[in-house]
């Protein structure tokens, strides 16, 4: 399979995430994405290429302008308020919670980092605005080349993208990668566009971003979120909005679901998905559902993530790969490369 990787990825190195009442090291390390590669470049699977590099323009089409110009700006601003903050990761401490305004941007540095975030697990360091822009490009990337007749292609990029807002980071997401693929599909012509996200955590920045549309459809398998990440958001109920109503689908599943149930999931959620009739399919691909996974809880296993390839190829649609989260660094390369593997053995 096609992959574009993010080269730039490194530069986004976070130390330390709130957990708790403590800083503690971060889960979402440069490793992750070079353990991948090393599987893919092991076992053969493809051709591995650079993003191209786009107007940054295209990020605005998922964006709004304002939290770009946040984003871009924003280690510069960190730094000028403290010289020694250069060897420390941003964190936001203050968020404006219901009855405070989301209007007005302060000029406060700290209180505009808060209006644009929803944790404080997301350390935003010296390369995270390069590193997620390369990212997008990325998936940015293999949209294109799915569109140009690859039958698929996979953005391995960090930092995640589907926790990230149109409007705000968390979850160590700050450009929502996979809602940036599906815009580009749809803004060439792609009718139908389904997103299928399969990472642990519910992808909620991708259905806010799309929640009351019907031309990009939403399906999450995901932890419940009365006990998991991120909590407020994933709930079965929630179907879309307006003319996006019915296009939206959750199907939360409780901690410690393997494989059989969570693959029932899946089969039920592809149904949704060829109902849809959708002219292409972009996967939010998160290993963190992973029996090995420090911070999320189901339990698939290894070969499981050669059956999910084969199940997606069946789907019988373009399809574009884009890399969220999978913290169990070592096995991530192996579990990612084999949905892909998979994937690739059975397409007709
Ligand atoms: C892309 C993605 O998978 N983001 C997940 C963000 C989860 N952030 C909250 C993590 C809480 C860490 N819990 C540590 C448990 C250690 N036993
Ligand atoms: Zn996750």
């Amino acid at each position: 399979m096609l992959t574009v990787f993010n080269d730039l990825h490194t530069v986004h190195h976070g130390k330390v995430e709130m957990f708790r009442g403590q800083l503690v090291p971060c889960f979402e390390v440069p490793a992750r994405a070079d353990y991948v590669l090393r599987e893919l470049q092991e076992r053969n699977l493809g051709l591995i290429v650079p993003p191209v590099v786009f107007d940054e323009a295209v990020l605005a089409r998922v964006h709004s302008q304002r939290y770009l110009d946040f984003l871009s700006t924003a280690w510069d601003e960190w730094v000028a308020l403290d010289p020694a903050n250069v060897d420390r990761d941003a964190l936001p401490s203050y968020w404006p919670i219901r009855t405070f305004r989301a209007d007005v941007l302060p000029a406060s540095f700290p209180a505009r980092m808060g209006l644009f975030s929803y944790d404080a697990g997301t350390p935003l360091t010296a390369g995270t605005w390069q590193a997620a822009r390369a990212g997008a490009f990325c998936a940015l990337t293999a949209a294109a080349r799915v569109l140009r007749g690859e039958r698929a292609a996979f953005a391995l990029t960090r930092p995640p993208g589907h926790h990230a807002g149109a409007d705000f980071f968390g979850g160590y997401c700050f450009l929502n990668n996979a809602a940036i693929a599906a815009q580009a599909l749809r803004d060439a012509g792609v009718d139908r566009v389904a997103v299928l996200d399969i990472d642990y955590h519910h992808g909620n920045g991708t259905q806010a971003i799309f929640y009351d549309r019907a031309d990009v459809q939403f399906t999450s398998i995901h932890g419940d979120p009365h006990t998991e990440y991120p909590y407020y958001l994933g709930y079965a109920d929630e179907r879309g909005a307006g003319d996006g109503l019915g296009f939206n689908r959750n199907i939360p599943l409780p901690r410690g679901t393997g494989f059989e149930k969570w693959r029932d999931a899946l089969k039920d959620a592809l149904r949704g998905i060829a109902e849809f009739k959708a002219g292409a399919l972009v996967v939010s691909l998160g290993l963190d559902t992973f029996e090995g996974d420090p911070i999320a809880g189901f339990t698939l296993a290894t070969p499981d993530y050669l059956r999910i390839g084969e199940d997606l190829a069946r789907a019988g649609l373009p399809t574009v790969f884009v890399f969220e989260g999978g913290y169990a660094v070592a096995e991530v390369g192996a579990n990612a490369v084999n949905v892909l593997d998979g994937f690739m053995q059975h397409i007709a």
